[in-house]
């Protein structure tokens, strides 16, 4: 039987002010820096801050209580939980054979763009053709030239998105252009919402009735996944993981170092020992080391200064995973490659420091893991997802991961916070459908199955920057998603917690 624990955790993001006030409700003065620590520390949960206080309260005599003070109590052995929504199950341990992996789309060694006019006419004429083929077997669309000539009563369309406004009247109006025109589409009552959060650049099918110069929607259609229930079922585990921002002061060794332990059998109930006997392969989805220059101010956040120390000691850390494990290493906006997207793997410079079992590959990138198909992408478009659609948060990140299955595209904005290199062939579009989605970037965790998809979102090792407390970003390091085996997922969760 596995023992489903479910624990409050840090997830729930105590603000300095309540931490204030726990202490002020005891009569206890807190010293500002005490109060940041507490913040930054990985298993800060209601209960354990009562828990300190009651040894605070023991010990101190009316004092103020210093980060010094703190040190000693809060300096706590690193833990690990599992939490998993089924009560047990079997299954074969013999699983010595190696499972097939194969780079299937990257666009490493593969990108030709310059960065013209040019590019980005083929790039959209890419981006356009792939999506509108999608589209293509939902609609019987007619060219958007053809409406004016033949107006018909109703007609079914599809664009790119080139504009959308409201009107004065509250109905929204979208500006869709196909290769042969562009049209006004005018969507009302319900249909509204949808409008309110297009994102910019996604295709689209729109079936309506011409009136006059306009087309008036009455069904708007997303490329989207068709609805499919089959789930691969194998006999080993895939890891999911990223952010590890290796050479930023935040980074939370003692935590990754529980989770490498539990990767070699070191540590972990029989289950969990079990569990990490069937790791077959991990995936990295980005932001391997801290980077240098990546925001102002950022050396004062290092602890190691030079990009090359610190893709060493990302090195020396991933020989630190048994080898018959590979690791699937795809980069962010963190690593030492170009920043517009799609990302190339790192160059030779850089991935020469890692052992043999890892695969350098480029963000995004499609792999093959013995008959999974598993889409890695960094996930830097949803910091322009999440502003834009104010339903939407960091916290839950698996719902931009939702808006991006629907428009099958990673970065259906253009001209936010994510550069695009326009390449000639759009690899962002998601042309086939993955049997997992795996991204990163937020540091929050999330995993959830949309249509058949598994979705995942797999937070970071690095506890909240400065910048993220001015953003209000609350991160939940050390979640680890374990697929498998037999179609089963699994959080891991290793933190330092009393
Ligand atoms: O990004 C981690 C998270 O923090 C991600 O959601 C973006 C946010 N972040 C980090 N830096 C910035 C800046 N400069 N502006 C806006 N949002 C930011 P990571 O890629 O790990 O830094
Ligand atoms: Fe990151
Ligand atoms: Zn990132």
């Amino acid at each position: 039987m596995v023992k489903v624990e479910i624990k409050s955790s840090n997830d729930v993001g105590l603000s300095s002010l309540d931490i204030v006030s726990k202490f002020a409700e005891r009569g206890l003065n807190i010293h500002p820096k005490a109060v940041r620590m507490l913040e930054r520390l990985e298993s800060l949960n209601v209960e354990s801050l009562d828990s300190l206080i009651d040894k605070i309260s023991m010990t101190s005599r009316g004092a103020v209580v210093t980060p010094e003070s703190l040190q000693d109590l809060i300096r706590n052995k690193p833990k690990m939980d599992v939490y998993n929504s089924f009560d047990s199950y079997g299954y074969d341990l013999d699983s010595k054979k190696d499972v097939k992996i194969k780079v299937e789309k990257d666009i490493t060694g593969n990108s030709s763009c310059e960065g013209g006019i040019e590019d980005f006419v083929c790039h959209f004429n890419s981006r356009f053709d792939k999506l509108a083929n999608i589209l293509r077997r939902r609609v019987k669309s007619i060219p958007i030239a053809s409406l004016s000539k033949i107006k018909p009563k109703e007609a079914e369309i599809i664009g790119i998105v080139c504009g959308v406004r409201e009107t004065s009247s509250g109905n929204y109006l979208i500006e869709l252009e196909d290769k042969t025109g562009r049209i006004n589409v005018i969507a009302t009552g319900k249909l509204r919402e949808i409008a309110s959060e297009l994102l910019g650049e996604e295709v689209l099918a729109v079936s309506g009735i011409l009136k006059g110069k306009n087309l008036i929607a009455n069904r708007i259609i997303f490329p989207d996944l068709p609805q499919n229930g089959k789930r691969p079922n194998k006999d080993f585990a895939i890891v999911f993981t990223s952010d590890i921002h290796f050479g930023s002061n935040a980074f939370l060794e003692e935590s990754w170092n529980l989770f490498i332990k539990w990767l070699n059998g070191e540590v972990g109930n029989e289950y969990m020992r079990e569990l990490a006997e069937k790791v077959k392969c991990i995936f990295i989805a980005g932001d391997v080391v801290d980077g240098v220059g990546i925001y102002p101010g950022q050396d004062k956040e290092l602890r190691i200064i030079d990009i090359y120390g610190q893709y060493e000691e990302a090195a020396e850390h991933m020989d630190g995973i048994p080898k018959k494990i590979k690791i699937i290493l795809s980069p962010g906006n963190h690593d030492a490659v170009r920043q517009a997207e799609p990302q190339p793997a790192l160059p030779k410079e850089f991935a020469s420091l890692f052992p043999k079992n890892v695969i350098h590959v480029g963000n995004p990138a499609w792999v093959d893991v013995d008959g999974i198909k598993v889409l890695v992408y960094h996930g830097r478009s949803f910091d322009d997802i999440i502003l834009k659609i104010p339903r939407l948060d960091y916290s839950n990140p698996v719902e931009a991961i939702v808006e991006i299955l629907k428009r099958r595209h990673l970065v259906p904005i253009y001209g936010g916070r994510s550069p695009l290199a326009p390449e000639k062939e759009d690899l962002l579009v998601i042309d086939e459908i993955p049997d997992v989605i795996h991204t990163g970037h937020v540091h929050t965790y999330g995993a959830k199955f949309y249509k058949g998809v598994l979705a995942i979102n797999s937070s970071a090792w690095q506890s909240q920057t400065e910048f993220q407390r001015k953003v209000n970003l609350n991160p939940m390091p050390g979640n680890v998603p374990v697929y498998g085996p037999n179609g089963k997922l699994h959080r891991l969760r290793f933190y330092k917690g009393s």
